[in-house]
């Protein structure tokens, strides 16, 4: 039970109310942020208070923690925690970053138990301002379950925005941007816009109107009403999207009027909305061209306060330094990546899980933003979304493959290993139109180049063995890994979208072991002149063969039941290194 001492710090100039929470009083209530407070009293009611004799939380500002105003982090969302000798310290530099104060401490008083003597300290404070995920993809939207949840992971991921836009949602496009949500929908809009709150994050609500746009006052009058609805609903961040239009919506100078319009008579008329953001249609630097001047003309004419999102050299690239610069140099302020990696809507028969790579470690200043646009598969996105939140706490720091064992780790504690696994081979996307790739396979990429060279050539020596048997040992793991998670209680939202891969990924590996086996086989000394016995031989590789054959169809019916879409109907696996090597290596085991 908590008790209230109305106590008045007088001496300190502000008044400052001291709160019994357990057996520890709590300076800061009424200053602190309500968020951080009330996961501070959540962390006091869980941990060992025993040793604590004192807490103080707040803001920069604040009488509770002017005593250590020096040591907090200038940069917004940043933190000062300090633990031990009996008193705990969260200091933000605004309410968020006391918010990640609270939770830096219940990872550090894991380790520094307040009562200890010792004073443990630390100050951190993120590099890029807004941090975090656009819900931007064409395909089925998130659930409203879903994003609940991806809410409160943000918060874990040091995420402080949400942008909703989910292309196939026909109140955020056409048909129906003119028209309030229906009243559940709403309903659900303010439940997120609520948890978003709590959870230090914005909820950023995006139209994208320009695929019948009229430019006329009808239009405009629609806009300002359904950004009012919104605002009643709780949400105080916008966004315009023009991005993939033709015709009239395209015009730079009607966009930038539009937003301009906006930001006068909706964003500083309220005074409490947050800057436009805004998507162009020439969202990439293939895709624009500067001899007719559209982002020049947007950068020229857009409201300064007005943030530019940019993909940047493609649609779906790395995000480079010299990138940066460029469009910066076209319109006149720092870029807001959209950055379109795990985003999967052009190959939805790929599951896009590898680490986050390919992002510049210079260059922070150059960036306003940084937002991902994730998979359909909301939880399988939390690897790269957690890769991402690291990237943009502090990129010159990143550590791409730690940040990607650490979101394994969460998302499943106990079968981490046999995500691990499947993670590694599910994370290219194939060649595609925007001819973005990534890493696949990595841990046996050269060993699978090695034993198909080796086996081609007729080598059957030791050395050919041995990496042959480091294949089969990893598709008996990938058997393994893919029977554990299919029945894994570790998380039961990731199973269920990962099902079909799982089954998939499971005659992948039956197949190899199959394929591997028999080219041990046909090189061990205990086969060493297989043709000895040919009819013997026969046999054996007749039934591999049928094997091999029956699991091919099994396969090809999980590629015809599951992820019946229009567009990449089906479920690929391993298609980089793994599924190639076997194609490969039966061709010259079965003599196809
Ligand atoms: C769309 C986006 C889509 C993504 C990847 C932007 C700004 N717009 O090509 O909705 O998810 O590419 O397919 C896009 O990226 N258009």
């Amino acid at each position: 039970m908590k008790r209230i001492f109305l106590t008045m710090l007088m001496s300190l100039g502000v008044t400052t109310l001291i709160a019994q929470t357990g057996k520890v009083p709590v300076t800061g209530v009424g200053e602190a942020d309500p968020y951080a407070l009330a996961a501070l009293e959540a962390l006091l009611d869980t941990v060992d208070t025993d040793g604590i004799r004192e807490v103080y939380i707040g803001e920069r500002g604040d009488g509770s923690v002017s005593a250590w105003s020096g040591k907090i982090p200038a940069a917004a969302d940043g933190f000062f925690v300090s633990v031990g000798d009996g008193r705990v310290v969260v200091a933000g530099s605004n309410g968020r970053g006391t918010l990640y104060g609270v939770d830096e401490l219940a990872r550090i008083m894991a380790s520094h138990p307040a009562s200890g003597a010792e004073v443990f300290e630390t100050a951190d404070s993120p590099r890029i301002a807004s941090r975090g995920v656009v819900e931007g993809f064409y395909g089925r939207p998130w659930s409203h379950k879903a994003r609940l949840d991806q809410l409160d992971y943000y918060r874990l991921c040091r995420m402080n925005t949400y942008i909703y836009g989910p292309k196939d949602d026909p109140y955020h496009s056409s048909p129906h941007w003119r028209e309030p949500y229906p009243e559940q929908e709403a309903a659900q809009i303010a439940e997120l816009a609520d948890r978003a709150r709590r959870n230090g994050v914005e909820f950023v609500w995006a139209i994208h109107p320009g695929k019948d746009i009229r430019w006329d006052d009808n239009d405009l009058d629609s806009l300002i009403g359904k950004f009012s609805q919104m605002y009643d609903l709780g949400v105080r961040s916008f966004a315009v999207f023009f991005d993939d239009i033709s015709g009239d919506g395209t015009d730079p100078k009607k966009q930038a009027a539009l937003l301009n319009t906006l930001t006068d008579r909706f964003v500083r008329v309220k005074g409490d909305v947050a800057p436009l953001i805004m998507c162009p249609t020439e969202y990439n630097k293939s895709w624009s061209d500067p001899k007719k001047g559209y982002l020049s003309t947007l950068g020229k004419r857009l409201d300064p306060s007005v943030r530019i999102m940019w993909t940047g050299d493609r649609v779906v690239s790395d995000i480079t330094e010299d990138g940066l610069r460029w469009i910066e140099g076209q319109t006149g302020r720092p870029a807001y990546i959209w950055w379109n990696f795990p985003v999967s809507d052009y190959v939805r028969d790929h599951m896009l899980l590898g680490r986050v790579y390919g992002l510049t470690a210079e260059g922070t200043g150059m960036m306003s933003g940084f937002v991902t646009n994730p998979m359909e598969h909301a939880e399988a996105s939390k690897i790269a979304i957690y890769g991402v939140g690291r990237y943009c706490w502090n990129p010159s720091t990143f550590d791409s493959r730690q940040a990607w064992e650490e979101a394994l780790r969460i998302l499943m504690p106990h079968d981490y290993a046999a995500l691990r696994i499947f993670a590694e081979h599910n994370s290219d996307m194939g060649p595609t139109g925007h001819k973005y790739r990534r890493e696949e396979s990595v841990n046996v990429e050269s060993v699978a180049a090695e034993a198909l060279e080796a086996y081609r050539n007729g080598q059957t020596d030791r050395r050919t063995v041995e990496l042959l048997e480091r294949m089969s040992q990893e598709f008996r793991d990938i058997v393994a890994a893919a029977d554990i998670l299919l029945e894994s209680a570790d998380n039961e939202a990731l199973t269920e979208e990962l099902r079909p891969w799982l089954l998939r990924f499971k005659i992948l590996g039956q197949e190899g072991v199959e394929v591997t086996g028999l080219a041990v086989e046909a090189c061990g000394p205990k086969n060493a002149a297989p043709d000895a016995d040919t009819a013997k031989w026969r046999h054996r590789a007749d039934f591999a063969r049928k094997h091999v054959s029956a699991l091919k169809s099994m396969a090809d019916r999980i590629d015809t039941t599951y992820n019946r879409n229009p567009y990449q109907p089906g479920v690929k696996c391993g298609t980089k290194v793994l599924q190639p090597f076997i194609d490969s290596l039966s061709s010259v085991v079965f003599g196809m």
